[in-house]
């Protein structure tokens, strides 16, 4: 019920406000961990780009286990513990939080702003709560099914203004993506070849990009399409906890999915959606901003919004992340 999802999502703002003064002073290299071994960036299966910090682990325990004091029979999916236990994670219909101690750690790790907090609920496998915390930048995003949006209790999306800011091809779009942290050449060349496509100009058979930006972290990639700074975000290799906060705000924004197989938006009837529900756990996403309809032309933003994604997934590779 909403006021259930109204409760949850309190419980998870409290959660993230609780450990932004750790998430900051970790960050600046203070205060708590003052004793620089205690967040030196140890690397994860031996890759030095995929990395985890001393703060990730305090984060993720301080959370997990406030969590199962308020809420014992529900299911906790963690970046970390998943990484420390080595056994993957089992996926339920039951209530399950997925927490994303620090998103972005390589920027955490160099002090680069575009980190942060990421707290997700799902329900019948199906995101319904988001918060992320970017505590750096001083931004808190809120969301819950059907509650709408907010970064710091602004309605999201920022931007209004209907066909002036309504861009019909890809010409006219800002994507967010990622290099990632798989670097193998195989993936690399894969991934720099669709940043190549898409940003070569149209005679030469590419999409013409506007511009393309890399954040360092799904998190703050998704806040900046809810607010309008970005058209587009897509990326083949973050795992739930990366966007399971990100995909609420994000849907709530009026903003869409579509995630490899299935188109989500918040007014799309249920009976439509295939499949059901959105698979937040195949590790591919393109999100879309909001676009407003044209005057006189109700449906039209949603229109734009698959043409451009459309137009994209024309172009880029797909990475096959399925284990
Ligand atoms: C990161 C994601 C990002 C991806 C990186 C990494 P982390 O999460 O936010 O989208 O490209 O490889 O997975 O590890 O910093 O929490």
């Amino acid at each position: 019920s909403a006021d259930e999802l109204k409760e949850y999502l309190a419980t998870a703002i409290e959660l993230a406000k609780e450990v932004g003064p750790a998430f900051k002073d970790g960050f600046w290299r203070k205060g708590r961990f003052s004793n620089t071994s205690d967040f030196a960036a140890e690397d994860k299966l031996g890759n030095e780009a995929d990395c985890v910090t001393a703060v990730d682990r305090y984060i993720e325990k301080t959370i997990f286990a406030r969590l199962r004091q308020i809420y014992p029979d529900h299911k906790l999916v963690g970046e970390e513990s998943t990484a420390e236990s080595g056994n993957g994670y089992v996926i339920t219909d039951d209530p399950t939080w997925i927490v994303d101690p620090v998103d972005g750690t390589n920027n955490f790790v160099h002090h680069f702003p575009y980190t942060g907090i990421s707290i997700g609920l799902a329900i019948g496998k199906e995101p319904v709560v988001g918060v992320i915390y970017l505590p750096i930048l001083d931004e808190l995003y809120t969301a819950a099914r059907g509650l709408g949006a907010f970064v710091n209790d602004q309605k999201l999306p920022l931007i209004q203004s209907p066909a002036l800011t309504s861009p019909t091809s890809l010409s006219q779009c800002a994507l967010v993506s990622e290099h990632g942290s798989d670097r193998s050449l195989k993936t690399m060349q894969s991934r720099l070849g669709s940043f190549t496509r898409l940003l070569t100009d149209k005679q030469y058979g590419g999409g013409c990009l506007q511009n393309l930006r890399i954040t360092g972290g799904a998190c703050p990639d998704l806040t900046l399409v809810a607010k309008g700074s970005a058209e587009l975000y897509w990326e083949c290799g973050p795992h739930v906890w990366d966007f399971a906060a990100g995909v609420v705000i994000l849907l709530e924004s009026g903003g869409a999915v579509f995630d490899g197989a299935g188109w989500w938006g918040t007014d799309i009837p249920e009976d439509e959606r295939v499949p059901k529900p959105l698979n937040i756990w195949n590790r591919k996403i393109v999100a879309v901003r909001y676009i407003p309809d044209l005057p006189g032309n109700p449906g039209s933003g949603r229109e734009l919004q698959r043409q451009l994604v459309k137009e994209l997934l024309e172009i880029v590779e797909d990475i096959d992340y399925t284990p």
